[in-house]
């Protein structure tokens, strides 16, 4: 059937009829008149996956742009045209008259909002949350309970970069989970690293103004390589601590599915019993927490931006699940609030993990990628003032204002007091609020009367008691005080628990650390910046900063502020702080396959599925595109790079360049026949000082061999590709081949 009109013209006798062929030269014939539904282009026929993943494109009709017979307007009239504007003759002056130009073109208008003040770039997806009811003894929340599941929808960002900005800069990650309970909406608006840059909300304008672009020039995009960043946390040395955090590993993610997540304040808990305690919670990843190095991070910003979108949304598809633990340390609800001398209402303050363990209270998993990134990704609203019964809030002043900020954020960003009505933000427990109308009311309420209580709609709806599962204030005593603009003495240290995390790191962890404050610093233009950043690094510790120091060609200043370790129990380490020693699955890891089409290649279909099979995404990579022994070519020897890969294979193949072949690199030479393809030989220099793990079976192993040390780290040679992966595979556990990275380099 067909689906498409075509224009009737009034106005020319001499066209042809609707739908017949025109006599006019094809030069003058009008582009867009088709007379039917296109054929498939040549690569949508047969049976070749559409989906970057391989996965089978949704039939369903909801998956499609659109649905209905006819193309419509915004009041349903059937469109005849919506290519031309409606014209005072073929070539005058477009009439106002035109209601479809009109409603097209103002929409059009209107289609951006404002990108979020903070954390403006963003994944998100769908999943299911299941209580392990464990968390019953401390708190009675309902999603918590022993098998309930409960729809979540989480989104991950960078803070400081804009909505089009790289995912892989070196930045603090928000991991903002909203769980649609039957009790009603819980927000944990958490980051990747357990405590944030200031004491108080009331700085939160000024640290984000330090952090973003300069007004002037709005340079430098995503950065807090910049001196206005470092201007703000050297002269607040409370920032020192947070930044010291992201400064190492964990401000540049591999993956979003390999990310911590915590929700930094301390909240209050409360169980059936009305008792209460105080508690952190944490996100723990299955599949642990990676990094790239600073250099993949840098490579990845202009080979692939959506580096962290691409690989949340293609490991969901093709059915590798992220998940996380949800895990609480509890503590008692004490009048100082307070555990073993941090103060709990602290923010730039966490717990150690040997001084209250982890325990795990629930699973989430995220199983569904959102089918429209503005309706679902941009437009949630999520608001740490969004709790259930069993979860409040503590006295942290920065919670105290985040209580705040949220909502009003969002009558800015999405326009009006309704924002709580769009699909993703609706509350899936029943919703009998008495908020009426505002721009954007979807609602069409009945009833006259909106006010409790009231005698003429019968007096609904009804307060809920406790039996009924309502949210309580729990009667928290306020200490006796004055009013004043100030902090508790409890907040003044701002080192301890830096040199905590720094002397927790292994030596390659500390590198990067070095590394990146090195980077950092050098960008900052003006000397007095770097020299009171040096100062507070010689206040976390002289090691530190002396080799900051060296390789800013700057003197390392003395302390100022005694270190005060072990005291009041803290330990001098802790060893949940660093990333490296502990074995991981490898889930959703990327393979790279080199090969040569023109070499044997009987193997590579089975190869290819053994990587699959092991919940694993192959990527085949070869001179040009196309497809190999029935495996489609996913990267081209000019596109493939190793900062999108975890691992790379050397299939069977000579992989040597033959005299005639063209070189992309320029400083590379005419390559002679036997030496390895230029730009396999490049992709394997940079997995040897990306410390990937490689393997290369028959004659791939002339070429590993050729471009690395002999007996190196994390290079398994054999005779069987599936015998090599197996090994690639057990190397992948670890993440990297971390042999390769010089401790003292
Ligand atoms: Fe915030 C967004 C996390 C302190 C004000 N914040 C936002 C998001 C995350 C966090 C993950 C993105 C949510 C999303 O995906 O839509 N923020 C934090 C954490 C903080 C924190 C972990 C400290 C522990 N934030 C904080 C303070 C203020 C704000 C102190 C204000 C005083 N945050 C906002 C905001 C945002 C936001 C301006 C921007 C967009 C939005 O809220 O919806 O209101």
């Amino acid at each position: 059937m067909r689906r498409t009109r075509t224009v009737a013209s009034t106005e020319n006798a001499s066209d042809p009829a609707p739908g017949r062929p025109s006599s006019r030269p094809p030069s003058l014939q009008e582009p867009t008149e088709p007379t039917g539904p296109l054929p498939p282009k040549s690569d949508q026929q047969g049976a070749q996956p559409r989906t970057p993943t391989g996965a089978e494109p949704g039939r369903e009709p909801s998956t499609t742009a659109q649905q209905g017979e006819f193309l419509t307007t915004s009041q349903g009239a059937r469109l005849r045209d919506t290519d031309h504007s409606l014209k005072a003759g073929r070539r005058g002056p477009v009439l106002l008259q035109d209601h479809h130009l009109r409603e097209k073109i103002t929409h059009f208008d209107h289609e951006r909002i404002p990108e979020r003040v903070v954390h403006a770039r963003g994944a998100a997806a769908h999943g299911v949350f299941e209580g392990y009811g464990t968390a019953e003894p401390v708190c009675r929340a309902g999603f918590l309970a022993k098998g309930v599941r409960t729809e979540v929808f989480t989104r991950f960002s960078t803070v400081v970069g804009s909505r089009g900005s790289m995912d892989t800069a070196r930045d603090t990650r928000g991991f903002a989970t909203k769980f649609y309970t039957e009790e009603g909406t819980f927000d944990l608006v958490g980051n990747n690293i357990p405590v944030f840059f200031i004491q108080d909300g009331m700085k939160f304008p000024d640290v984000v103004h330090a952090a973003k672009p300069h007004p002037d020039r709005e340079i430098p995009q995503a950065q807090s390589a910049h001196d206005t960043f470092w201007d703000f946390v050297s002269l607040h040395t409370e920032a020192q601590h947070h930044t010291l955090w992201f400064m190492g590993d964990r401000g540049i993610p591999r993956s979003f599915r390999m990310m911590e997540g915590f929700g930094v304040h301390t909240f209050r808990l409360s169980n059936s019993d009305g008792e209460t305690s105080l508690a952190k919670l944490h996100w723990k990843p299955a599949l642990g927490v990676h990094s790239l190095t600073w250099e993949e991070a840098q490579l990845l910003g202009g080979a692939d931006p959506d580096f962290h979108r691409r690989d949340l949304a293609d490991a969901i598809e093709s059915g590798a699940y992220p998940s996380w633990e949800l895990g609480i340390q509890v503590f008692p609800d004490n009048a100082e609030q307070s555990f073993e001398g941090i103060d709990l209402l602290d923010p730039t303050k966490f717990v150690p993990e040997e001084l209250a363990p982890v325990q795990p209270v629930g699973r989430l998993t995220l199983d569904r990628n959102p089918r429209n990134y503005f309706a679902e990704t941009e437009q949630v609203a999520f608001n740490p003032g969004h709790l259930v019964p069993g979860i409040d809030v503590t006295d942290d002043p920065l919670l105290q204002v985040r209580l705040f900020s949220y909502v009003d954020t969002q009558l800015t960003r999405l326009g009006g007091p309704n924002f709580a009505q769009l699909p993703i933000n609706r509350a899936h427990a029943p919703i009998n609020d008495m908020l009426r109308d505002g721009y954007g009311q979807q609602g069409d309420h009945s009833g006259v009367a909106p006010y409790q209580p009231n005698s003429l709609d019968g007096g609904c709806p009804f307060l809920a008691g406790e039996m009924d599962g309502a949210l309580e204030d729990l009667p928290v005593v306020v200490p006796e005080s004055v009013k004043e603009r100030a902090l508790s003495a409890t907040f003044e240290d701002h080192f301890s628990q830096a040199r905590l995390f720094w002397r927790s790191m292994t030596p390659v962890e500390r590198d990067h650390i070095v590394d990146a404050y090195s980077f950092e610093l050098a960008k900052c233009y003006e000397a007095t910046i770097r020299e009171r950043q040096l100062q507070s690094l010689a206040n976390i510790d002289g090691e530190l900063c002396a080799r900051v120091a060296a390789a800013l060609g700057m003197t390392a200043p003395e302390r100022t502020i005694p270190a005060e370790d072990g005291t009041d129990g803290a330990p001098v380490t802790s060893a949940p702080l660093s990333q490296l020693g502990a074995r991981w699955p490898t889930d959703g890891r990327t393979i790279g396959i080199v090969v040569d089409p023109d070499g044997d290649n009987s193997a590579l279909l089975a190869l290819h599925d053994a990587v699959v099979a092991a919940s694993m995404t192959p990527i085949v990579i070869a001179p040009r595109g196309g497809e190999v022994a029935g495996v489609p070519v996913g990267r081209t020897f000019g596109t493939a790079a190793s900062a999108e890969l975890d691992a790379l294979l050397l299939a069977g193949n000579p992989l040597t360049a033959p005299d005639a072949r063209p070189s992309v690199d320029p400083t590379a030479g005419a390559p002679s026949s036997g030496e390895v393809e230029p730009r396999v030989g490049t992709l394997i220099d940079d997995c040897w000082r990306h410390a990937k793990a490689m393997g290369a079976w028959g004659e791939g192993r002339t070429a590993l061999a050729a471009r690395t040390a002999p007996g190196g780290a994390g290079l398994v040679a054999g005779e069987d590709g599936r015998a090599v992966l197996s090994e690639i595979r057990t190397l992948l556990e670890s993440h990297r081949v971390w042999e390769r990275f010089p401790a003292d380099a």
